[in-house]
């Protein structure tokens, strides 16, 4: 049976909701990242249908959701031409009212990819009511168009199937990768946990939370569900952080009191390039 998604758009005169199945998928995609990329040719290439600050939405019918597309990001610049390169495609033959919000975080300190997509869905919010929040690491980019950037009645897993894991998912409660949860997920779990630093541990707090919060996980089958990572040495400044696995036996005290509620940070710099809104925070890492 097909799940149904969750939010019915509201009606713009004179169009149509958009067809639950877009028409114009593809199937399986050819995806490659040994090609070099230019800003400039895929800004030439996609600038004509999208608004300033990476925009999209359908011209003939009314998209059922407005998704904000989240991803946590320093310094993988040729890892964000690849990706935008496919998804912009993609997302709009899915027929999506969609943005791509890159959260860059500012400085040299301990990276944080579950603060840095909180700080996104605060900011995404600040500028149009989205009501579905698509969380992506840069290096993903899927290879079937029919696994659909949108929300579904319970939080969704999406990159099901990596190449790196031989297409097949490591162990049964991976949430990494790629998710989308609707606002109202989000609000239930009191977003993602803010007390994560460097490598390892917050997709599945994040897992752990959804569950605790009585929802389970939705995902496409591993068919749908392909994706290839870009290969690449781990981060400067994002090392293995041994204390992390031991909070996960705390999620559930902790929740509540670490979170979107207890969020902070502060905008140094909002750009809007035709691609993509690119906004570096301060998250107050330590160095
Ligand atoms: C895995 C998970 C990822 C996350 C991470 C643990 C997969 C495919 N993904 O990724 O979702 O749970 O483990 O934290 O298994 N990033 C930067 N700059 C940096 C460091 C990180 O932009 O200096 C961003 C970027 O979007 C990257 C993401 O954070 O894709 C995850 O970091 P990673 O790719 O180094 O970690 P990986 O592949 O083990
Ligand atoms: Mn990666």
């Amino acid at each position: 049976t097909k799940e149904k998604t969750v939010m019915a758009p509201t009606p713009r005169k004179g169009l149509e909701p958009c067809p639950d199945t877009p028409p114009h998928l593809v199937g399986p995609l050819l995806v490659e990242f040994k090609s070099k990329r230019s800003l400039d040719d895929i800004r030439k290439e996609m600038g004509p249908v999208l608004k300033e600050g990476g925009r999209y939405k359908p011209p003939d019918c009314i998209a059922l959701q407005k998704v904000a597309i989240i991803i946590a990001f320093r310094n993988r610049h040729e890892h964000l031409k690849h990706w935008l390169f496919y998804l912009h495609p993609i997302l709009i033959r899915q027929q999506l009212d969609y943005t791509v919000y890159v959260i860059n975080q500012d400085g040299e300190g301990v990276f944080n990819r579950a603060k840095l997509m909180n700080a996104g869905y605060v900011e995404a919010l600040k500028e149009y009511d989205y009501d579905c929040f698509v969380f992506s690491d840069i290096d993903l980019v899927p290879i079937d168009d029919r696994n659909l950037y949108r929300c579904f009645e319970n939080p969704r897993h999406l990159a099901v199937a990596m190449d790196k894991f031989k297409f097949r998912l490591p162990y049964n409660t991976f949430f990494g990768g790629v998710s989308s949860l609707s606002k109202k997920q989000y609000l239930k779990i009191n977003g993602f946990p803010n007390t994560y630093w460097g490598w390892g541990g917050e997709d599945d707090d994040i897992y752990n939370r959804i569950v605790y919060r009585g929802m389970s996980i939705s995902r496409p089958d591993s068919v749908l569900g392909k994706y290839r990572m870009i290969k690449h040495q781990r981060d400067l400044h994002n090392e293995v952080n041994p204390k992390n696995p031991g909070k996960l036996s705390q999620t559930l005290r902790n929740m509540d009191k670490d979170g979107l509620n207890t969020l902070k940070y502060t905008v140094k710099e909002i750009v809007k390039d035709v691609l993509y809104t690119f906004i570096t925070v301060d998250i107050d890492a330590p160095p």
